[in-house]
């Protein structure tokens, strides 16, 4: 069976711009799954951390084939993308170069350690809502709620969504 799969990506070491985008396209790799789609990318103050830098985050949709890649194992792709880049779990909410979470997979309730679906904090956060919203308007986030009812929920939670990278044309003689 084929299922949508919501992944939330954030970073804020480095280039982080960068690194989403470059993240982006490693998750068009996983095997067993098929990029569908990914927002904007948004520069957001840190929730919930102090005296860390801005983040970059977005939001990609991928199908996923639940005989291959059942929820527990797509976080596993989803760690293993983490790692290529670079990221070194030492302290809890450190700062990363590259942080991936499951957000929700189809409609699935989990709560396992190491995985809780829906994310737990996904429904009070600027910073996954706002793209969530982007490419599921109309997403029912099960146990919370419509996305963008949500959204309209959160104050004080700075998030700018960056213009679209354009394609570089090079004129002809
Ligand atoms: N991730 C966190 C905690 N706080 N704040 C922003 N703006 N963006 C994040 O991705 C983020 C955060 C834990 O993973
Ligand atoms: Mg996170
Ligand atoms: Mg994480």
């Amino acid at each position: 069976m084929q299922v949508k799969a919501y992944v939330a990506l954030g970073a804020n070491l480095g280039d982080p711009v960068a690194t989403v985008r470059t993240a982006i396209e490693a998750l068009r790799s996983i095997a067993g799954a098929r990029f569908l789609t990914a927002s904007s990318l948004y520069r957001t103050a840190p929730v919930g951390l102090h005296h860390q830098p801005d983040f970059i985050n977005a939001v990609a949709l991928l199908e996923v084939d639940t005989a291959v890649l059942p929820a527990p194992t797509f976080l596993g792709a989803l760690f293993e993308i983490e790692a290529k880049f670079g990221r070194v779990r030492s302290v809890k909410n450190a700062p990363r170069t590259l942080d991936l979470d499951l957000l929700l997979y189809d409609d699935q309730t989990i709560d396992q350690p190491g995985l809780t679906l829906p994310h737990p904090r996904m429904a009070k956060r600027a910073f996954v809502l706002a793209p969530l919203a982007e490419i599921a308007p109309d997403l029912d986030i099960p146990g919370h709620g419509m996305v963008t009812e949500l959204l309209a929920c959160i104050d004080g939670q700075r998030i700018e969504k960056l213009p679209q990278a354009q394609p570089v044309y090079s004129c002809p003689p």
